[in-house]
């Protein structure tokens, strides 16, 4: 029946409400409201950041009826719910992902074109929310993506860090920090829930006591309190109504504690108080891989671990009568053990507060919780002084020697034989001063334990968690990591997406594996010019970028051959500077040598207190100044360092990639997940077999990846035969001719001391086997050089890569984690008058 012809009374009335609309109209107007009542101002006086605060709070309403509807169906229904903690989250900006999400990016788009405003400028107002460090934090980022996608019921728990990940600036070649002032405008995603505050405890005493039935207790006398006040930031699912909460713990003094000081007239006493309490939320710990052994982040893990386990019981108990079935509604994976305290504490509270029985609440807390681990590296397992912990948590203290010492009594059982086997498995380390070994609390008191990608699991059970391995086999589970499409491809990439999606709809986003039905295409040559048009057109706006921000030019149809991750030695970006140094030798002794173009791209934080990833930046810059105008070279090889990488510089780079650089000393990067962001936008890896570039390199075919160096067995088996790096410098011409050139000071301006300690370190130990593997690297990325001349072969090399990566959408990880280790359901929840794909 024609509209017209609907009776009035019958006829559908559409009204749009300001906050929840999505016609262009009603955008448009919410936008220009929200500017004058949350921000205070009229377009005339608005700045960028005001008009970006306008459009976010314009998002977030449009969040917020899902995200209580979200609560609700949860709530209602008491499902199982699961609980990730992690002291590290690396969100990324917020306003791209939610209105990809929501599907309002070309509305926004024209609703924000027809304010007269450039909507790619006010994305990039918002500050880049930095809670983490690197791969640990976005992993976490991308599974509350993937969870909300999912329809899993999920809360992510963590630190509301005032400040975090610091800003790298350069300074004559060198990494100078600047504090991440993220929240100096406010945050528009979040909102502050003081109504469910809790309080947490530190130091103290405990003493015992006998309670009503004349059982003997425990009771922790503490000497201080901290409050946590909970920040909840909106995470939506693509294509979902599914909003799940992020849930970020501020410290805060507590009154209580300050009453008696101003009381006192002591003012300045209890504001030292408060400053001293609001610390432990200040700043998050920039290091990646080397735990800090200081009391603040001790102090910060037990904090939000407190307040989450707090917050979880009680939602629990709103609708279960104990606590014995806590593993029917909670499943609790710990992020590495930054959060394992949590098993000590889960008993505590328990014990001594729900007086449940040591047998029971040990059933209850090895059935809730579940453990990943993310290094080999034996330096980065955390381990706290007993000291510090009597001191911080003394009736933490006890319950763990109690589960130890029960523990023990298992193993004793088990292999009455194996003196040694005990001291390897205890949970605290005895030789010289005591140390809690937290990666043994978390193995002891959880029900599943993972690595990040095959090799690393392997490695576990072979090597870091051989013992426990041996006592519970059952216990050990491999999910290889994954990344979000919809950030890593749909976000960062819209001209490959717009393409994909042309050809198959836009299935894929949801289901990765889809993308193999475009292999069909393979051998179109129009197919194959379309895609290598748009790499071209990617690697064309990081060359914009580039000239930009560092003043360098560089040739797009270059080799655009990048390595951007953490500095740290056994990544090794200085391997990465060995070749550049001997191409440029190789042009340096014959001018006329042919090599084909390449542009070296950089980009990583180095922890402030890691002096030889510091210097290996400095090198970088060095090489590079030296390089980029040296006549000689003419335009066959630049070098540029990005400062300051961070998510939102990784959208921009990955699309741009040829080469993705993945060439950590086999065995020691557990997984890696860049290594996936670049295949999945169509750059080739030149690796080693570490990590998860084994599995990309078994997805992507092995013809379509360029593999070098070696094996993780074969590092072992070198390094226990006696490694004498010397060996390589003196039979390998260009190896030394590389070293002599960097002694010589030719980099540093006649400084021959500046990168001296760099060059003892190959020289005289190279723990991570630079030279062991720098023939193999070398040799290589001629192969490389080869293959990218042959333009049609390497676009579809290029091609195979990207439409091969299903396996690595956090999606799948997900799923593992959900039927395997959480055993969770997905809750749809249901809108009235909303559909997600129409919205
Ligand atoms: N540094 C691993 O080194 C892995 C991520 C996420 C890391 C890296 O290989 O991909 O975790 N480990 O699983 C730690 O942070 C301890 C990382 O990001």
């Amino acid at each position: 029946m024609p509209e017209s012809l609907i009776p009035m009374n019958e006829c559908p009335i559409q009204i749009e409400d300001d906050r929840t609309g999505t016609s262009v109209p009603t955008l448009k107007r919410a936008f220009a409201d929200n500017l004058f009542y949350e921000l205070g101002k009229y377009e005339a006086i608005a700045s960028k950041e005001d008009f970006y605060m306008a459009l976010a709070y314009t998002l977030r309403d449009r969040l917020l009826s899902r995200w209580l509807k979200t609560f609700k169906t949860y709530d209602d229904n008491n499902v199982k719910i699961v609980y990730y903690l992690s002291a590290e989250f690396l969100m990324g900006r917020h306003l791209g992902n939610s209105l990809i999400n929501l599907h309002l990016y070309d509305r926004i788009r024209q609703a924000v074109e027809e304010s007269g405003l450039d909507l790619d400028e006010l994305l990039e107002q918002e500050p880049d929310p930095g809670l983490g460090n690197g791969g640990l934090g976005r992993l976490a980022a991308c599974f509350l993506d993937s969870l909300a996608t999912l329809e899993i019921p999920a809360v992510g728990y963590g630190i509301r860090y005032e400040f975090g990940i610091f800003h790298q600036i350069m300074q004559d070649g060198w990494q100078a920090e600047i504090p991440d002032k993220w929240l100096r405008f406010g945050n528009p995603w979040e909102i502050p829930r003081p109504d469910q505050a809790i309080d947490v405890n530190f130091g103290g005493h405990t003493e015992t006591y006998h309670d009503e039935k004349g059982r003997e207790r425990i009771r922790w006398i503490p000497a201080k309190t901290v409050i946590g006040i909970p920040y909840d930031t909106p995470v939506p699912g693509y294509d979902t109504n599914t909003v799940n909460p992020l849930r970020l713990w501020k410290a805060e003094a507590s009154d209580a504690f300050n009453f008696d000081a101003f009381n006192a007239g002591n003012y300045d006493g209890a504001v030292a108080d408060k400053m001293r309490s609001e610390t432990i939320s200040k700043v998050l710990y920039p290091n990646d891989n080397t735990p800090q052994g200081k009391q603040l982040r001790l102090e910060q893990q037990y904090f939000f671990v407190a307040c989450s386990l707090r917050d979880i019981i009680k939602r629990h108990l709103k609708h279960n009568t104990s606590l014995y079935n806590l593993n029917e509604t909670a499943a609790i994976q710990l992020n590495d053990t930054h959060p394992a305290i949590a098993i000590a504490e889960l008993m505590r509270l328990l014990l001594d507060e729900y007086g449940i029985d040591w047998d029971s609440a040990w059933r209850i807390t090895q059935k809730t919780f579940a453990y990943t681990n993310h290094t080999l590296l034996p330096e980065a397992l955390e381990k706290w002084s007993v000291g510090l912990f009597e001191y911080l948590l003394p009736r933490h203290l006890q319950v763990i020697y109690e589960i130890n010492r029960r523990f023990i009594e298992d193993v004793q059982r088990w292999y009455p034989d194996d003196d040694q086997l005990v001291g390897r498995l205890s949970l605290i380390e005895e030789s010289g001063e005591k140390y809690v070994r937290m990666a043994h609390l978390a193995c002891v008191g959880s029900h599943a334990v993972n690595g990040v990608a095959a090799l690393h699991t392997k490695l576990l059970k072979q090597d870091t968690l051989r013992d426990f391995y041996k006592l519970w086999p059952e216990k050990f589970f491999n999910k290889t990591n994954g990344v979000t499409p919809r950030r890593w491809i749909l976000l960062s990439n819209p001209t490959l997406s717009e393409f994909y999606s042309s050809k198959i709809g836009d299935g894929w986003l949801k289901n990765l594996d889809k993308l193999r039905q475009l292999e069909a295409y393979i051998d179109d040559p129009e197919f194959c010019e379309q895609w290598h048009q748009i790499k071209l057109y990617n690697k064309k706006l990081l060359a914009d970028y580039m000239l930009k921000f560092n003043g360098i030019e560089v040739d797009p149809h270059s080799i655009f051959d990048i390595q951007v991750k953490r500095i740290h030695e056994y990544k090794r970006q200085h391997l990465d500077v060995l070749h550049i140094i001997t191409l440029y030798n190789r042009i340096k002794q014959n001018p006329n040598i042919n090599i084909y173009p390449r542009t070296f791209i950089f980009g990583g934080k180095a922890a402030p207190g890691y002096f030889m990833a510091k210097l290996i930046i400095k090198l970088i810059n060095a090489v590079g100044e030296v390089v980029n105008k040296d006549p000689d070279v003419r335009g066959r090889l630049k070098v540029v360092f990005l400062s300051n990488f961070n998510a939102s510089l990784g959208q921009r780079i990955y699309p741009a990639a040829d080469l993705s650089e993945q060439i950590s000393t086999a065995g020691k990067e557990a997984s890696g997940t860049g290594n996936m962001k670049f295949a999945m936008n169509g750059s080739l890896t030149i690796g080693t077999l570490d990590g998860a570039n084994i599995e990309i390199r078994e997805e992507a075919g092995f013809e379509n990846f360029f593999l070098f160096g070696l094996t993780a067995e074969e590092v072992h088996n070198l390094k226990s035969n006696g490694y004498k790096p010397s060996d390589y410098y003196n039979h390998n011409q260009e190896l030394k001719a590389v070293m002599d050139r960097i002694s010589s000071g030719y980099f540093s301006h006649g400084d021959q001391e500046m990168f001296k300690p760099l060059v003892d370190s190959l020289m005289y130990h190279d723990e991570y086997m630079l030279f062991a593997d720098y023939q193999s690297y070398i040799d290589c990325q001629r192969q490389v050089s080869l293959a990218f001349q042959d333009s049609k072969k390497w676009t579809r090399m290029s091609i195979l890569n990207a439409l091969r990566m299903g396996k690595f959408s956090s999606d799948r990880t997900i799923n593992e984690y959900c039927n395997e280790i959480w055993n969770v359901k997905s809750v749809p929840v249901e809108m009235e008058g909303y559909n997600p794909e129409s919205a």
